[in-house]
């Protein structure tokens, strides 16, 4: 019987630890006694079952030189693991250090049932090379760390993949973020990195620098009004839909958005909701000259809204919104994206843009679906802004596409698609925000749907700026026109 993954399992030198007492053995007065796994013990059983005859005489010993509590504690562990995983999980303890071992069964005993089914049900779908990096991870960080990243609720922004200097945008933050920059240890990393997979951002992006794409912004609920999404209920359905419960900041987060000078932002209209005008005005807020978004810094409020009339939700035409503050803002790191004079930039096919966003990371069939194609749950948003760099396609090649097809998906005028290679796109939560011309600063596209994201082969469909350029002029000046603390149709 192939035992699932447990090749590579015999590291030199763990072994001889083994003759070594565990944990502590009941003395009676004429000696240490060995009680004998209790008779029936399904778990014993089990994992006697899936051992050879060598090992299971070495388990034997093992399992005797454990506590009643740590017996039980690798029962828990064990019974929540897929066949065959059972032999392969003691044979990893027993071929540790006893003292990191220890801290092993710790670690485990200190998590709740529903803990315990979230780590071990990760555990299950990987192999024991994946498990290694567990007490890797234990033997460089304390326990505490080792168990936020098990769990993943580690903040994947407290420490950085880089030692890039954080100052220009540390600025903008209150002193207990900016205090966070620092480096994340190598175990860290390979754990973020193998264990979970999340190095890839925006989908398989990369942190953006801290000096660029400072047009970028979010638009973010705010205040008391956003209450319902903090309730019980809806923070019950987030851990449904999340696996864990979300931060505060994520569930904030909308859109993004890209400042265009003045008090002007555009953004996308399916990011703009229907709510009733005194809930939306006092509940969202626009957040711009940061690449941070865990925070209540650089939040503005907003003054009107303008949102395409033509917007169709099935055909996400005319999928754009202007945005006016009520007040210019005046932060340091805050750029405008310059708006183009024509459809598309006046780009040819092939011309490299800049993608930014805190949107989802993983590659999906659906964007409407929490769980990513590899099956593992979306991070709702990201704290640290995400880049990747998409090339203009030309229509053809999206309208022809399998992914596109099999959804009814058609370029309309006022749209175009945009994709990469190596599968980098936007996401979910990255919607109005802006695709630049590099070279340029000149804004080409705002995010706004797609078949899936980061397909293979499969571009994501963006709103042609260039081709809104007298109805943004239009909407400009009709912003001003209109009353604050509300929001227009605009044709
Ligand atoms: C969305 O749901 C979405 N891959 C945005 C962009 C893309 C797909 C979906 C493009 O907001």
């Amino acid at each position: 019987m192939k035992r699932a993954g447990n090749t590579n399992r015999h590291r030199t030198g763990a072994i001889a630890a083994l003759g070594l007492c565990l944990f502590p053995v009941p003395v009676a007065a004429n000696g240490p006694i060995t009680p004998a796994p209790i008779a029936g013990s399904a778990a014993y059983e089990q994992i006697s079952g899936e051992l050879y005859d060598d090992e299971a005489g070495r388990f034997r010993d093992f399992y005797d030189s454990l506590s009643e509590a740590d017996k039980v504690i690798l029962a828990e562990v064990t019974g929540r693991l897929g066949e065959g995983q059972h032999g392969t999980f003691v044979l990893m303890l027993m071929d540790m250090d006893t003292g990191l071992a220890r801290r092993m069964l710790a670690l485990f005993a200190s998590f709740d049932s529903a803990q315990l089914d979230f780590v071990a049900g990760h555990m299950s779908e990987r192999t024991y090379e994946k498990w290694q990096l567990i007490p890797e991870l234990l033997e460089a960080e304390q326990e505490a760390t080792v168990r936020a990243e098990l769990l993943g609720e580690a903040d994947l922004n407290a420490c950085y993949a880089d030692d890039t200097s954080n100052a220009e945008i540390a600025d903008d933050l209150a002193p207990a973020q900016a205090a966070e920059g620092q480096i994340c240890s190598e175990a860290v990393l390979g754990f973020r990195g193998q264990y979970w997979r999340t190095p890839y951002r925006v989908v398989r992006g990369v942190h953006a620098d801290p000096d660029e794409a400072h047009w970028q912004a979010q638009l973010a609920l705010h205040g008391a009004s956003t209450k319902a999404f903090h309730s019980a209920s809806a923070r019950e359905s987030q851990r449904k839909q999340f696996g864990r419960d979300l931060h505060d900041w994520e569930i904030n987060h909308i859109c993004g958005a890209v400042y265009i000078g003045g008090r002007f932002l555009l953004t996308a209209a399916h990011c703009i909701d229907s709510s009733r005008d005194a809930v939306f005005f006092a509940g969202r807020r626009m957040r711009l000259g940061t690449q941070r978004i865990d925070g209540n810094h650089n939040l503005l409020q907003i003054r009107t809204v303008l949102r395409h009339k033509g917007y169709d939700s099935q055909t996400h035409q005319n999928d754009i919104a202007l945005i006016e503050l009520k007040d210019t803002p005046g932060f340091k790191n805050l750029t405008e994206a310059k708006l183009p004079q024509s459809s598309r930039a006046g780009l040819d096919n092939g011309a490299p843009l800049l993608l930014t966003g805190w949107g989802y990371q993983r590659a999906t069939e659906s964007a409407g679906n929490i769980r990513a194609q590899d099956g593992e749950y979306q991070e709702r948003a990201i704290a640290r802004l995400l880049k990747g760099s998409v090339t203009l396609r030309p229509d053809p090649e999206c309208n022809n596409n399998r992914n596109f097809r099999i959804r009814k998906y058609r370029l309309r005028p006022g749209q175009f698609c945009a994709g990469s290679q190596s599968g980098i796109d936007s996401c979910r939560g990255d919607s109005g925000g802006p695709l630049v011309d590099r070279s340029t600063g000149t804004l080409v596209g705002l995010v706004s749907f797609g078949p899936g994201c980061g397909l293979a082969k499969t571009p994501g469909v963006y709103v042609d700026v260039g081709y809104y350029t007298d109805w943004i002029v239009r909407a400009k000046a009709a912003a001003g026109r209109g009353r604050a603390n509300t929001k227009y149709l605009f044709e």
